[in-house]
Order: C-alpha cells, then sequence, then structure tokens
C-alpha cells in the first residue's frame, strides 16, 4: 500500500516516530490526542480523548480492555489496520491499512438494556446523514446495522456491551468500519460485488482526517439526543434512510427464516415483517436479503 496514498499535508505531527509524515491521519499513531484541541472536534463528550493506533486486531477489542481499566466514556480508538477486524457472529471485516476508518467509541449509558438494542441502527443512521450532509453521498441504511449506498455497503457497525448480572449496562463499544478510500481493486472476492467505498462513489479521494471528524460530531449530539429521546427520537429519520422498508425480503437469524414484507419498524427498533397473509412478526435480529428482481 502506498504511502500517503490518501491524506492531505499532516495537520500536526506529534511525539517520536511513528508515521511519516503523511501517512496515516497526519499523527504520529501511538498517542492520545484530545478531540477538541487536535482535531478540533467539536464534540463535548464522544472524541474527549481519541488514541489513534497505526495496526491493531480490532478496535472493539482494544477499547474494551481500556474500559477495563476505567477509560472515561467519549475514548475513541481509530487504528490505520486491522489484523482481525470483525463483524456480527463472528464475520471478519475487511480493514486494510491507510484507506478505511476502523475505530471505536466508548459509552456508559444511563438506559436500560432493552433501550439499547436500537443503538446499531441509530449510529448507522447518524454516519448515513454524516456523509450525506458534508460528503453529498446518497448514504442509506439497511436495517440493522449497516451503511449503505449506491445498492453496496459502505460501512458496518458492531456493538459490544458489558452488563453486571441483571444490573445495567456498565459500558457500550461502538465500533464504526467505514470504506473510505478503497479501490474496486482492493476489495477481497467475497465482497468485490458487495461494498463500495467513498472514493469509489465520489470519484476523488477523502481525507479520512475530515471523515472522522465528521462523523465523531455528529455522532456526539447523536448519542446526546439518544439519551435524552430514545429510538423516538430517530425513528423516522431512519424510515426515511431504509433500503429496506417496503421490499420483498428475508431476514435469516438464529431463529430461523422470515420471508415477506418489511412495512415499518416499530417505536423501539424492531423490523414489522408482513407475509402474505397479512401477518405481522417483529423481528429484533438478523441479516436482511432482499429477494425478487432486486435482490
Ligand atoms: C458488520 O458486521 O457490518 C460490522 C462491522 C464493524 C466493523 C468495525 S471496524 C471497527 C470495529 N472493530 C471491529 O473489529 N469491528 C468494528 P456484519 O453485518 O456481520 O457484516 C459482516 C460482513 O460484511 C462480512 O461477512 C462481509 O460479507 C462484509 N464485509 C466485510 N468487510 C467489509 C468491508 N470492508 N466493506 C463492506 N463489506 C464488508
Amino acid at each position: 500500500m502506498a504511502a500517503g496514498r490518501d491524506e492531505p499535508a499532516p495537520v500536526r505531527h506529534r511525539g517520536r516516530g511513528g508515521a511519516p509524515a503523511g501517512r496515516g491521519l497526519g499523527f504520529a499513531p501511538g498517542q492520545a490526542l484530545s478531540g477538541p484541541v487536535d482535531l478540533r472536534l467539536r464534540a463535548a463528550l464522544v472524541g474527549c480523548s481519541v488514541h489513534y493506533l497505526e495496526s491493531v486486531g480490532s478496535t472493539n477489542a482494544v477499547l474494551r480492555s481500556m474500559a477495563a481499566s476505567g477509560a472515561p466514556e467519549g475514548t475513541v480508538v481509530v487504528a490505520d489496520e486491522q489484523t482481525e477486524g470483525r463483524g456480527r457472529a463472528g464475520r471478519a471485516w475487511f480493514s486494510p491499512p491507510g484507506v478505511g476508518l476502523w475505530l471505536s467509541v466508548l459509552l456508559a449509558p444511563r438506559l436500560p438494556p432493552r433501550e439499547l438494542v436500537p443503538l446499531s441502527m441509530v449510529t448507522a443512521v447518524s454516519v448515513a446523514d454524516a456523509l450525506r450532509r458534508d460528503f453529498g453521498i446518497d448514504a442509506r441504511i439497511k436495517w440493522p446495522n449497516d451503511v449503505y449506498a449506491g445498492g453496496r455497503k459502505l460501512g458496518g457497525i458492531l456493538l459490544e456491551s458489558l452488563q453486571g448480572a441483571g444490573g445495567p449496562v456498565e459500558w457500550v463499544v461502538v465500533g464504526i468500519g467505514l470504506n473510505v478510500n478503497l479501490d474496486a481493486g482492493d476489495l477481497p472476492p467475497d465482497i468485490a460485488s458487495t461494498a463500495v467505498s467513498m472514493r469509489m462513489l465520489l470519484k476523488r479521494p477523502v481525507s479520512r482526517l475530515e471523515v472522522l471528524r465528521t462523523i465523531l460530531d455528529g455522532f456526539d449530539e447523536d448519542w446526546a439526543r439518544f439519551e435524552r429521546e430514545g429510538f423516538g427520537g430517530f425513528r423516522e429519520r431512519c424510515v426515511a434512510l431504509s433500503t429496506v422498508l417496503g421490499r420483498s425480503i428475508e431476514v435469516v437469524s438464529d431463529a430461523g427464516t422470515i420471508q415477506g414484507t418489511a412495512v415499518d419498524l416499530t417505536s423501539d427498533g424492531a423490523l414489522v415483517v408482513e407475509d402474505g397473509r397479512g401477518r405481522r412478526t417483529e423481528v429484533w435480529h438478523g441479516d436482511v436479503r432482499a429477494l425478487g428482481r432486486d435482490g
């Protein structure tokens, strides 16, 4: 991978050694950055402290162990490369160096566990909105946790939480993976026809630092709103940006497979699927596949 392939001039170079100028995010990896000062984030909470690392197994795993040693809410880990990036159900997340945003945000919710279920969808809509607003990308969400554009997967969200037995949720790690400057030729065969990047959509390279700022500032506001208003504050937006509502779909989960038309999102984030006889089922987890012509 060529150094400096996607970045503008470095913003500021800190610390000893580390990345050559122009590579990475423009900072030497391995240090804690102040979001408001170093990254010029508006963020009040999300991004208060940003740990930029060169190569990790998974940013979620790194942040989980930081949470266990008392890292504050809003801490972010962002890596240039993940060698063991993960999706749901132990699937692999392709995270090559220098071309994506692979990051995790630590939250300490004051909400009961049940209300956190739609947080992956809310994160996806927050990312989609940031890309629409600041990059003009027609980003949408595919229930429950994908960011889509042009019918292909641009990003994904992975939530992991720690809850004491029967008690409140102590923390949630929100993992965000976003393809920024990958070329079509970078994609491995298994996702070559299903994945896309910002660069492929915009036909120009994009500054990952700018994308990071946009996402963290947007998510900071959205997380505050989610704590105030719950999923109710996002339902309308999720409906408007959904790629699955109104379509004939199949949802596959460990509970089985359901086929029908995706007709609605409930007030707490479940997908409502209606079968040919008008019977409605609320689905909480699973993978959606479109059926028929566009499937
Ligand atoms: C997801 O899982 O979409 C969640 C992805 C979360 C990744 C972030 S990166 C930072 C943080 N640290 C981690 O270790 N993870 C998080 P799921 O819905 O299960 O989708 C996984 C599927 O997406 C894979 O089985 C592939 O088919 C596809 N895929 C893998 N890498 C991709 C990529 N870079 N772009 C598009 N699709 C991809």
